[in-house]
């Protein structure tokens, strides 16, 4: 589940210097993350990572010539003693009564100017700032140069807005050095609340030993070691851990050397920077995971989408009135002549569901743009079968990924659906179902049933005519005689015949092109469903995939060191 996580952790970092270019390239991955995973996941999970970028951004665009140090510690621990005596100033008052610091207090060494935007990004008000640098010394402070030093309020305070100051001010400094008293130093609140939290940060963490003086000089290593067991607990392992006296200059030799080097690196908002992207990477990790993106929806789901918007759609209805339609068209082309008049008074079976007629008898196209068919409604099985393959392209997709995605894929799989049955109607409409033109054998046909009736009625007035002529006594016609019969009874029974054969062996030809009309229609207007699923439920789908696939790229990106 961590792997990434556990890559970071693996990488302790030491001394290692961090790129400010490769900082940017995480930040800016961090940043792709974000994009990719924009209203796909809860925006509440996403807090950290929004707060980093936007940090980040602002640290970096701020002076990276100084570095922001902060003391932090329980009340009485000595931060503000300790930052009198490093400044050689009392800048913020020491006190018995406790807690003594309200307000942070901030010493710049260097020209105040410089770190005024710093300061006030930070936000310590002007009157707390202070400046160190006097002529008289400018040569021994020039190796602080640069450093801005905060006095924090108390962290176990009984005034809730010094916690919350502390809070707030952690999450913007670069250096942390943790003042610890030999009283309070195995405090459950530091460990647990803070030193452990900052795990991600040994490379911007320092912790003092203050009032070592308070100890035997025998009892302050074994102190130290106590400390440094705790401190390991903590998943500090390697911090620099100093014992300090604030009353004793001396006593402060140690701290004030690590403040030079620290200055001297101009490193250390950079790689709080880096720990704080490693913090919220590891924060992303079960949110994206390792598995890899699926390439898009799996093909039996996609089959069942696809016979499910058929049925919703009524391809079955509208195939059945296709085969109906073209036996009703090619009866009207090729039956009998004496009885194709009465076929054509029956309604077109397609015309009923307002789909194409026959030729020049198309539906209206504005029509057609609200209530394009009257293909029956889909029924409540079918659209709950078209919910569940909706359901199940969504899961099958998104089997693999981490918890958080399957919802968002979910969703994007039925953020269309209310479009569904307009789109699925207009394009059952706009479908060619395949009967537009007249196959020739039809005219064909027609043209022999025509043929062989004329015949029929050539002979039936003819044999009217020998029958009229005899009763009123005229002559008889001299018929022309086929072998024993004569040619007008050939012609009106030929004809009959000959009309009745033809309609009996057409009536197979014309249901065996029915069916391959109906399959041919039923093709084309499954490939066109086919179509309004892909655009409609699959391809929402694939950009959730798209976007995870990015977002998973972008965490890769962002925790590579
Ligand atoms: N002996 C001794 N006393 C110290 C040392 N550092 C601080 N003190 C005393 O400890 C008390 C508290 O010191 P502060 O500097 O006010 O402590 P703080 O951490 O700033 O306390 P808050 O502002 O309340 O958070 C004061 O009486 C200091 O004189 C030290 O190194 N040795
Ligand atoms: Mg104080």
């Amino acid at each position: 589940m961590s792997n990434i996580a556990g890559r970071v952790r693996e990488v302790f970092r030491g001394d290692q210097r961090v790129d400010a270019d490769a900082l940017i390239a995480r930040l800016d991955a961090v940043r792709r993350f974000l994009t990719a995973v924009d209203g796909l996941l809860p925006d509440a999970d996403l807090v950290p990572a929004h707060t980093l970028v936007e940090r980040a951004g602002t640290r970096l665009a701020l002076s990276r010539d100084h570095t922001v140090v902060a003391l932090a510690g329980a009340t009485g621990s000595g931060k503000s003693s300790l930052f009198n005596a490093l400044a050689q100033l009392e800048l913020s008052p020491v006190g018995v009564r406790r807690p003594t610091t309200g307000v942070t207090h901030a010493c710049v060494w260097g020209p105040l100017e410089g770190a005024n935007h710093l300061l006030d990004w930070i936000g310590v008000l002007p009157r707390h700032r202070f400046v160190r640098e006097s002529a008289l010394d400018a040569d021994d402070e020039t190796a602080l140069h640069g450093l801005i030093l905060l006095d924090l309020p108390d962290f176990d305070s009984v005034q809730r807005s010094h916690r919350l100051e502390v809070d707030r001010l952690l999450g913007l400094v670069d250096q942390v050095v943790w003042v610890v008293d030999p009283q309070k130093y195995a405090d459950r609140v530091i460990h647990d609340s803070y030193l452990r939290e900052f795990h991600r940060h040994r490379d911007v963490t320092l912790v003092v030993l203050n009032q070592a003086d308070r100890l035997p000089p025998a009892e302050v290593p074994r102190v130290l070691d106590d400390l440094r067991r705790l401190l390991d607990t903590d998943g500090l392992t390697g911090v620099p851990l100093l014992a300090t006296t604030a009353i004793d200059p001396t006593g402060m030799v140690g701290l004030r050397n690590a403040l030079e080097r620290t200055v001297a690196e101009r490193q250390a908002a950079l790689r709080r920077l880096a720990g704080d992207v490693d913090t919220v990477v590891a924060g992303l990790d079960e949110l994206v995971g390792s598995a890899r993106p699926a390439g898009g929806p799996d093909d039996t789901a996609v089959k069942g989408l696809n016979r499910a918007l058929a049925g919703a759609a009524g391809v079955p209805a509208v195939t059945e009135a296709v085969e109906r339609a073209y036996r009703h068209r090619a009866g009207a082309a090729t039956g009998w002549p004496v009885v194709r008049g009465w076929r054509r008074l029956r309604p077109d079976p397609l015309r009923r569901l307002h789909l194409p007629g026959p030729t020049g008898d198309q539906t209206d196209p504005a029509e057609s743009l609200v209530a394009a068919t009257s293909v029956p409604d889909p029924t409540a099985a079918q659209r709950s079968a078209l919910g569940l393959a909706i359901r199940a392209v969504a899961d099958r997709a998104a089997a693999d990924l981490p918890a958080a995605w399957p919802g968002a894929v979910t969703s994007a799989a039925r953020s269309r659906l209310g479009d569904l049955p307009d789109a699925l109607d207009r394009t059952i409409a706009g479908t060619d179902l395949g009967l537009d033109r007249r196959p020739l054998w039809w005219r064909f046909v027609g043209g022999v049933q025509w043929l062989v009736t004329l015949a029929a009625v050539v002979g039936l007035g003819w044999l009217v005519l020998g029958y009229a002529l005899r009763a009123l006594g005229l002559p008889a016609l001299d018929n022309p005689m086929v072998g024993q019969v004569p040619l007008p009874t050939v012609l009106l029974l030929g004809g009959l015949l000959a009309g009745l054969l033809v309609a009996a062996l057409t009536r197979p030809v014309v249901r065996w092109a029915a069916r391959r009309a109906r399959a041919r229609a039923d093709q084309r207007l499954t490939a066109r469903v086919a179509q309004v699923g892909d655009e409609y439920v699959l391809t929402p789908v694939r950009v959730v995939l798209g976007s995870y696939a990015q977002a998973r790229d972008a965490l890769r990106d962002a925790a590579r060191r």
